[in-house]
C-alpha cells in the first residue's frame, strides 16, 4: 500500500502549500512517512461521477470506487440532501439507554430485507475493523452464554483483510500488518486460501478449492473442535490479491463449520452492496453465515458506518440473554450516517445498480478485462460482478513472477495515476473495483488507459 510518485506533476503554491501542512501534521494510513514527505502527497479535492480531479486539475477515472467503496458515484445530490436534511433535524442522538430514532430503525429494517436469509439484526459501527471487533466480542459472548467457554479459537485466512485495530489486524492474515503491534492476539490461527493462481500450482481449480477449505477441517481436528468458535472469511478476497474462490471452495465451508459446530461469520465489507453481482458475497456464493460484517457499500463511503448483521441462531442468544451486553460506540447508528446510508440504498434500488453489477453492465465490465489476457504481461485476469484483477508475471506459461525489487504493481500504478486512472496494486497484481454507476463508454476509457498503462510497464521493462 505505497504512496505514489507526484513528483512529476506540476504544482501550484496551493497544492504545495497542502502537501507541507500535510507532509508536517498528518499521519497516513499504510504509509512511509519520510518518503511521502520528499514529494508531497497527491491532493484530491473534488469528484463527480466515476472521476476524481486533483488540486492541479487532472482528472482520473476511479477504478478503485474510492477504496472499494462508492457504488453510486460521486456527488450525488440524494445522498448530500438526506445528510444535510439530518444534519438540521438530528445531527446527533445516541442508541444508548433505550433510545432510538427513525434513521436507525428505518436502516435496520432496510438491512433486513436486501441481506442474505435469516440475518436480521443489527449492530452499527463506524468502520468495518470496528465491526470485526464488534464480532470478535459476539462470538466470544455467544459461546459463553451457551456454556461453551472453551470454544474461543477464530480461524481466518492468509492474504485475509479485516481491518486494523487489534482483534481484526488478528483476523487479517496479511503478514506485514503483524509484527510492528506483536500480533496476532493470543486464540487467532490462519489457514491458506484459495488463491489458485498462485499457489494452486498443477491442481484444476476446483481440486484446489476443495482442498483449501479442507485446510480449514484439519485445523478443527488438529486444535479441537471444542476450541473453534468460528471461521472468519471475505467471499472474494479484496486487499489480499482479489482472490476468486473456486467453486468447490465454499459448498465445502458450509459443511465443515455445521459438521463442527464452527460459527461462520463473512466478512462482506467488499463483496457487499452489489460488488459481485447479487447484493451480498454470500448470495453469489451460497455462503450460509451465521453473521456477517458490512461497511464501505452500505452508505457508498459517503459517511462513515458499518453494521454487523446477526443471523437468528445467534440473534436469538443475545437478545433473550437476562444481563446488559456492555458494547456499543457513542456513534452507533449515527443519525446522519444512517440517512445517508438510507439514501444510498434507495438509489442502488431505484437504478437497479446490483441488477447492473450482475448483469449487462458487469459482463461487459468482465469481457473488458478478459481482452486484456493476450497481452504479454498478462498472466491471468479474473473478475467476478464488478471486480477484476490482472496478474502482471515475467512468464505467462510458467507463472513466474518478477523479482520484487522491481517493484512492477507499483511503477504500473504510478503509469496510471500519470494517464489518468486509479488502479490498485497489490504486488504485482493490479485491481480494479469501479463504481457500480459506471457505463459502457467509461468501461471503454477505463481499460483502454489500463492497455496502455500495462504497455508502459512493458516498455520499462523492455518487454515490448
Ligand atoms: N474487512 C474488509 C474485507 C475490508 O476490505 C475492512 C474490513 C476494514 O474496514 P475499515 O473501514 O476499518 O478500513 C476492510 C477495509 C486496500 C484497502 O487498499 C482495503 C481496505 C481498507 C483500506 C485499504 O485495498 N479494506
Amino acid at each position: 500500500m505505497s504512496q505514489s510518485d507526484n513528483s512529476t506533476i506540476a504544482k501550484s503554491n496551493q497544492t504545495k502549500r497542502w502537501q507541507e501542512m500535510d507532509a508536517a501534521h498528518h499521519l497516513h494510513p499504510f504509509t512511509t512517512h519520510h518518503e511521502l514527505a520528499k514529494h508531497g502527497a497527491r491532493v484530491i479535492t473534488r469528484a463527480k461521477g466515476v472521476y476524481i480531479w486533483d488540486s492541479e486539475g487532472n482528472r482520473l477515472i476511479d477504478g478503485m470506487a474510492g477504496l472499494w467503496c462508492v457504488q453510486v458515484g460521486y456527488g450525488r445530490e440524494e445522498l448530500a440532501e438526506a445528510g444535510y436534511k439530518a444534519l438540521k433535524e438530528l445531527p446527533f442522538y445516541n442508541s444508548f439507554f433505550q433510545t432510538t430514532h427513525p434513521y436507525a430503525a428505518e436502516l435496520s429494517q432496510k438491512l433486513s430485507e436486501v441481506t442474505p436469509k435469516g440475518i436480521d439484526r443489527f449492530f452499527f459501527a463506524n468502520s468495518g475493523s470496528e465491526g470485526n471487533d464488534s464480532a470478535v466480542k459476539i462470538i466470544r459472548y455467544y459461546w459463553n452464554l451457551k456454556k461453551q467457554p472453551k470454544k474461543k479459537i477464530i480461524i481466518s485466512r492468509n492474504k485475509g483483510y479485516h481491518g486494523v485495530t487489534l482483534a481484526s489486524a488478528s483476523l487479517s492474515g496479511i503478514s506485514a500488518m503483524h509484527p510492528q503491534a506483536d500480533l496476532p492476539l493470543p486464540g487467532f490461527v490462519h489457514i491458506a486460501c484459495p488463491y489458485w493462481y498462485g499457489d494452486g500450482g498443477d491442481m484444476t481449480p476446483e481440486d484446489f478449492g476443495l482442498k483449501t477449505a479442507r485446510a480449514l477441517e484439519e485445523k478443527i481436528l488438529e486444535l479441537g473442535a471444542e476450541n473453534i468458535a468460528a471461521f472468519v472469511a471475505e467471499p472474494v478476497q479484496g486487499a489480499g490479491g482479489l482472490i476468486i474462490p473456486p467453486s468447490t471452495y465454499w459448498a465445502e465451508i458450509n459443511r465443515i463449520c455445521k459438521k463442527y459446530d464452527v460459527l461462520l461469520h463473512i466478512d462482506e465489507v467488499i463483496c457487499g452492496f452489489g460488488r459481485t453481482g447479487k447484493w451480498f458475497g454470500s448470495d453469489t456464493y451460497g455462503i450460509e453465515p451465521d453473521m456477517i460484517n458490512m461497511a464501505k457499500g452500505l452508505s457508498s463511503g459517503y459517511q462513515p458506518i458499518a453494521a454487523v448483521g446477526l443471523g437468528t441462531r445467534i440473534g436469538d442468544v443475545l437478545f433473550n440473554s437476562d444481563e446488559e451486553w456492555s458494547h456499543g460506540f457513542t456513534y452507533s447508528g449515527h443519525p446522519v450516517a444512517c440517512a445517508v446510508a438510507l439514501a444510498n440504498l434507495e438509489v442502488m434500488q431505484k437504478e437497479h445498480l446490483v441488477e447492473k453489477a450482475g448483469g449487462a453492465t458487469g459482463a461487459y465490465f468482465q469481457k473488458k478485462l478478459a481482452e486484456l489476457s493476450d497481452h504479454p504481461l498478462v498472466g491471468e485476469t479474473r473478475s467476478v460482478g464488478m471486480l477484476g484483477a490482472i496478474e502482471l508475471v515475467k512468464d505467462k506459461k510458467t507463472r513466474e513472477r518478477f523479482d520484487p525489487a522491481l517493484e512492477v504493481g507499483y511503477r504500473c500504478r504510478l503509469h496510471c495515476f500519470a494517464n489518468g486512472l486509479v488502479m490498485r496494486a497489490i504486488g504485482d497484481t493490479m485491481v480494479l473495483s469501479p463504481p457500480l454507476v459506471i457505463s459502457e463508454s467509461e468501461i471503454d476509457e477505463l481499460f483502454g488507459l489500463a492497455r496502455r498503462c500495462i504497455d508502459l510497464i512493458a516498455r520499462d521493462l523492455g518487454k515490448q
